[in-house]
């Protein structure tokens, strides 16, 4: 496999600190891009396009021709695992993922089939495909246990998820079934996706934080660490890094930062210098810029960047958003905020 030219951002989430900040979007591919939207008419149905590696490798490609991105992220969705492990999905316009048989019982956890790499290999085609094409890292994904969890046991997307958090203090058995069989496939998934050629893993844990305080190493955490142990990452320079991002997930940092994760990505709820002193200095860190930013003047965006590329000033950080950029963001602010990296990065350079 061609190493990739542009290696800050690997070289960041391993530990080190250079002239560079690295820096991606979460969610920089998709509807907030013309061009995407496009591409998007050419099939009528989301899964199908998820199915498809030439739409796939050219909606991760988009973003590239725009911005100057020190990473990629292949085209997917969360969502897709557990559909092919059997789970019945609609992506219904303007309300979002629905299965429409919700996890509700054992024999339903005992329904799901689990995958091979081979039930997958829609991703893991976009995944060659795309990298072959690429002069930066391509970074593969999953959705956490307890994050896809929430979607198949709600049925759909929610703001409170209560049908879930009922279920794991009147029938934990189920729900630690469900995770268990979620992470087995998880980390089955993610090391097809490292043999097809992903420079890096990142888990998305957005929902992980609506649990209360040891809820969430025992229901999230902990299936987040069975897969991280079971990842083929590799040691050494060559060593794959995984990122783990959890929404809300402040109240258990030191935690997240132990289970066996190179990069913690934040939301933008929480303050860069506190993390940074709390995980030792030496970990690196990603985000945490608020996504909405990007609808404020080019003066409040370079203000913000400044402000989060100070407190991370000796810090390996992989600059970000807080969470994925909202569909109807300006182009403008993504501009701003990219040039703004490149012009405090500069001075910060010169300043040594
Ligand atoms: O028609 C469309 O274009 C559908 C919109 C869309 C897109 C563009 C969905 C449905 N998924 C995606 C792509 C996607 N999803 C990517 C690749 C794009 C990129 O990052 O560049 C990734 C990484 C995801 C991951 C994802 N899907 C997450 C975790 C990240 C996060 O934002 O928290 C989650 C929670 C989902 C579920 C999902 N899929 C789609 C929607 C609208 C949602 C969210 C629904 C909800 O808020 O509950």
């Amino acid at each position: 496999m061609l190493y990739p030219m542009n290696d800050c951002f690997l070289k960041t989430a391993k530990g080190a600190v250079l002239d560079r900040t690295p820096i991606w979007m979460m969610r920089q591919a998709g509807r907030y891009l013309p061009e995407y939207r496009q591409l998007r008419k050419q099939v009528t149905d989301f899964i199908e396009f998820c199915h498809t590696p030439e739409l796939c490798c050219e909606a991760t490609l988009q973003p590239l021709r725009r911005f100057d991105l020190d990473a990629a992220i292949i085209f997917n969705d969360i969502l897709t695992l557990p559909n092919t492990m059997g789970a019945p999905l609609t992506f219904v316009p303007g309300t979002g993922p629905c299965f429409s048989q919700p996890i509700r019982s054992l024999k339903d956890v005992k329904a799901l089939q689990d995958v091979d790499v081979d039930d997958m290999g829609y991703v893991m085609k976009a995944i060659s495909m795309t990298r072959s094409q690429l002069s930066i890292p391509l970074i593969g994904f999953a959705g956490s246990p307890w994050t896809v969890a929430s979607y198949l046991v709600e049925g759909s997307g929610s703001k409170v998820w209560s049908t879930i958090r009922a279920m794991l203090y009147q029938q934990p058995e189920i729900l630690h079934a469900l995770l268990a069989r979620l992470a087995r496939n998880t980390a089955v998934y993610l090391n097809g996706q490292i043999a097809a050629g992903a420079d890096a893993i990142m888990l998305f844990d957005s929902w992980g934080g609506v649990l209360a305080q040891d809820q969430y190493s025992l229901f999230s955490l902990q299936y987040i660490e069975q897969i991280i142990e079971q990842l083929n990452v590799g040691s050494g320079e060559d060593r794959v890094p995984v990122i783990v991002f959890v929404k809300h997930g402040l109240p258990w940092m030191k935690q997240i930062a132990a289970c066996g994760c190179d990069v913690v990505a934040v939301d933008g709820s929480v303050n860069l210098q506190s993390i940074a002193a709390q995980l030792g200095g030496a970990r690196c860190i990603q985000g945490n810029l608020d996504p909405f930013s990007l609808y404020g003047d080019v003066s409040t965006i370079e203000k913000l960047v400044q402000q989060i590329m100070t407190a991370c000033q000796g810090v390996p950080h992989i600059m970000n958003l807080g969470h994925g950029i909202d569909k109807n963001t300006p182009i403008v602010g993504v501009e701003a905020m990219i040039a703004a990296v490149r012009k405090f990065e500069c001075a910060a350079n010169s300043n040594q």
